[in-house]
């Protein structure tokens, strides 16, 4: 089965151009209670390389183009992001990076719970631990 799930949403547009509504526990599959975005990264530069104990997320391309590397301690899959209709959804013990930013990428991420640091497993051989232990 692929790492990789994407949802596609409807594109609601008219002749004065388009428009696509995200709503929790319709086209988002959880309880939505953060949004954040991530923009203006600098060239060159990758992000993530942590994966998440309880939480999950969908990530949105709503301008430019991004690529998200999801693993499972098992196999590593790409997908190229440049679609403001796709949404990768990303689960519990995902590590996720994100490479190839273009200049102008603008990354909507929305997340079923708030922040918190302690969520977060940051070291790769913490996550393959934990990963054999939730197997
Ligand atoms: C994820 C990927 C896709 C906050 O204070 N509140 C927040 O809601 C978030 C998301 C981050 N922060 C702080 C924590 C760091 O000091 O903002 C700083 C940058 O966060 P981080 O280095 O974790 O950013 P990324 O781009 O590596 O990862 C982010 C999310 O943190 C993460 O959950 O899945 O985007």
């Amino acid at each position: 089965m692929s790492l990789i799930k994407t949802l596609e949403f409807n594109v609601l547009g008219d002749d004065r151009g388009s428009l696509i509504s995200l709503e929790q526990n319709k086209n988002i599959p959880f309880d939505i209670k953060r949004i954040y975005y991530i923009f203006d990264t600098q060239q060159d530069v990758s992000r993530g390389f942590h994966a998440h104990r309880n939480l999950q997320q969908v990530a949105v391309c709503v301008k430019g183009s991004c690529r998200f590397t999801l693993d499972d301690g098992q196999t590593r899959e790409s997908i190229l992001m440049d679609s403001p209709n796709v949404g990768l959804y990303i689960d519990n013990h995902k590590w996720r990076e994100m490479h190839d930013f273009s200049e102008d990428c603008v990354l909507i991420v929305l997340a079923s719970d708030y922040y918190e640091e302690a969520d977060y497993i940051r070291d790769y051989d913490e996550f393959l631990k934990e990963v054999v232990k939730n197997a």
